[in-house]
């Protein structure tokens, strides 16, 4: 049975894998047996991230590109795929601006889109034609709650994970008849560096979000790995276009009033 969640011998590329989750995520695909090639934009983190999972026996290559760079990122994958397949790819790289509507510039709205929506898109088409051409392969985006919910001052970022949770299901449904299962797991609210600003000790945000999550607490970037190992494996070989929240119960629950524990 343990042979379904088994990835010995599997290649997975983790764009964003320097930190947060996306590196919480490849440690856990590390531990089942994959081998991790790592995607950052800083020659710093990468070098810091690579001592991380070495020390964890984890085997681990770094591959820096800009996901929203069409040329580097073709030119880097096909560089990857001459050294062997990249059976595994998650889309993990993002960035977020918390700004409101009428006080945020069009090329920030942009540039958001570009990272949160568009790299997806541009590593996936230069992943998925090897997939394609091997009839197997797993692809995982990384969407979150604003792929369901909106929230004040963060629209780019909401219609950028809204439009992947979309890419995603448009994916495997093109996809699927090559083998290739593509699926999305959306965190809920975690805490990592990109959340810091907003969870504080005595930041309102931080009060709400600990009553607003049913199991009372921020996630452990730790928590997403058990779910992004099953969407690596065999284990989910006949899942496709499915979004996996791995949020606390967010989205089961409209809340409760503040004075009900
Ligand atoms: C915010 C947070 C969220 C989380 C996550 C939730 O400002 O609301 O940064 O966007 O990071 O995406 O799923």
């Amino acid at each position: 049975m343990m042979k379904l969640f088994d990835l010995t011998g599997r290649r997975a590329l983790i764009t964003g894998g320097t930190h947060g989750l996306g590196m919480a995520m490849a440690k856990g695909l590390g531990q089942a047996g994959a081998t991790l090639l790592i995607n950052g934009h800083s020659p710093e983190k990468m070098k810091g991230a690579l001592k991380e999972y070495h020390d964890l026996n984890i085997k681990a290559e770094g591959h820096l590109f800009d996901v929203t760079d069409e040329k580097a990122t073709q030119k880097a994958i096909d560089t990857i795929e001459a050294n062997g397949p990249i059976d595994i790819l998650i889309n993990n790289a993002g960035i977020i601006k918390r700004t409101p509507i009428l006080e945020m510039e069009v090329a920030d709205f942009r540039q958001v889109i570009d990272v949160d929506l568009v790299g997806p898109f541009i590593v996936s088409r230069a992943v998925g034609k090897h997939m394609v051409s091997r009839k197997a392969g797993k692809i995982i985006n990384i969407c979150s709650m604003m792929s369901e919910l909106g929230r004040n001052t963060v629209t780019a970022y909401a219609a950028a994970k809204g439009g992947l949770k979309m890419l995603t299901k448009n994916m495997a449904t093109e996809w699927a008849k090559y083998n290739i299962q593509v699926n999305g797991i959306g965190p809920g609210y975690f805490a990592t560096e990109q959340t810091a600003p907003i969870r504080v000790n005595g930041h309102p945000f931080n009060d709400f979000i600990v009553g607003r999550t049913p199991a009372g607490r921020w996630g452990d970037p730790a928590d997403l790995a058990g779910t992004a190992i099953f969407l690596s494996s065999a284990a989910s070989d006949f899942i496709n276009g499915q979004i996996i929240y791995v949020d606390g119960g967010i989205l089961a629950t409209i809340g409760k009033p503040a004075n009900e524990h």
